[in-house]
């Protein structure tokens, strides 16, 4: 009993220290993140987004929203009219001052078992880790169907959100 009681309080002592040693600003910037809305009955849809990079070689390594039961980083191509898709397991590279772009027709998030529909009007809300600047909370803008994406506006700022 005593000794629950002790680590309960150890918990609580280390948490504060542990956010503290985070970057108060992080050096990555995501925008124009976005999604399209769903018809019903669909259980997938896709996510696209740019982050800039202000700081050293940074790595997408996963990425999770609680509107999915898992969030695949995927790449595409289009052969011939043979489009394919793979899982990409080890991540992406954000490059040193410069940026990864996720679109239409290419890299992209799939979000895989949707608890339901993507609806117009909603945010997606969405988790992304990264290997250097851990995790990243941002909301994808939900565009009509068959859109090809909003203009630039900053799904983060600089700093926002990072644990
Ligand atoms: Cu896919």
């Amino acid at each position: 009993m005593h000794r629950h009681v002790l680590f309960i309080a150890l918990g609580l002592a280390v948490a504060p220290a542990i956010s503290r040693s985070a970057p108060p600003e992080s050096s990555l910037t995501v925008t124009a993140a976005w999604t399209r809305a769903t018809p019903p009955g669909t259980r997938t849809g896709a996510g696209y987004l740019t982050i800039e990079n202000r700081g050293p070689e940074d790595r997408l390594l996963s990425a999770e929203s609680p509107r999915a039961g898992r969030v695949e980083i995927h790449g595409m191509s289009n052969t011939g009219g043979v489009m394919k898709m793979w899982p990409i397991k080890d991540g992406l590279v954000v490059p040193k001052g410069g940026q990864l772009s996720l679109a239409p027709g290419g890299t992209h998030l799939m979000l895989l078992e949707l608890d339901r529909p993507i609806a117009l009007g909603e945010k997606l809300p969405m988790v992304l880790r990264f290997e250097k600047a851990g995790v990243v909370e941002i909301e994808l803008q939900v565009m009509p169907l068959g859109s090809k994406g909003p203009g630039s506006q900053p799904a983060s700022r600089p700093g926002a959100a990072i644990r």
